[in-house]
């Protein structure tokens, strides 16, 4: 199972980091643990996946425009860069979701290549029937992937010491862990991934 493996980081960028404008609590703590997560998969010649938030400016996603959220992750803007210290390979799969204007597009599965392949194309044609996902935020983004995963039918490894969430009601993060937990998915830190991935 190991070479079917694949990692996917989950909106690692500067708006989600404290300092930007809708900041996840620690979100930048997730970066050096990823980056760890990243040699693993290097290491292993597994694909890497980073996906990003990727809005246009008017989207009914923002609160503005009847959504919930603040402006953030605007296409070319540095709050939409990923974090400065993300290690990204140079093999690297950028997945950009969040564009259409009238979608949240919350789960990587929404995302698409830079050619504009979907991810699930990708997984589908790369042969990955194992997912490791971490990132920002455990509550929304990392959640959806997740569970979307599990509905393609893959095996999801959720990478808790990798992400962190939003927590707009208390305790959002811990009940999304759970909920992935009982939707089929593992729920790992760095080393019981490692040992994995070395078996
Ligand atoms: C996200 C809120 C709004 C995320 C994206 O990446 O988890 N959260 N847009
Ligand atoms: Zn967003």
């Amino acid at each position: 199972m190991v070479k079917n493996s694949a990692l996917i980081i989950v909106d690692v960028q500067n708006d989600f980091c404290p300092g930007g404008t809708l900041p996840v609590p620690e979100g930048d703590r997730v970066v050096p643990v990823l980056n760890r997560y990243i040699n693993l998969f290097s290491a292993r010649s597994l694909p890497i996946f980073a996906s990003r938030d990727w809005h246009p400016e008017k989207t009914s996603h923002f609160k503005d425009y009847g959504g919930i959220w603040p402006v953030h992750c605007v296409q070319l803007t540095n709050g939409a860069a990923f974090h400065p210290d993300l290690r990204l390979p140079m093999e690297v799969v950028v997945l950009s979701k969040g564009m259409d204007p009238t979608k949240d597009d919350y789960s990587a599965f929404q995302a698409v290549d830079k050619t504009g392949r979907p991810l699930p194309a990708i997984i589908k044609e790369m042969g990955i029937a194992h997912i490791y996902v971490g990132g920002l935020a455990t509550d929304y983004c990392v959640r959806a992937t997740v569970l979307e995963g599990l509905k393609a039918g893959l095996a999801v490894t959720m990478l808790e010491d990798a992400s962190r969430g939003v927590d707009l009601q208390p305790g959002d993060s811990e009940r999304a862990v759970e909920e992935m937990r009982k939707a089929g998915a593992a729920v790992a830190n760095y080393a019981e991934a490692e040992q994995g991935l070395s078996v």
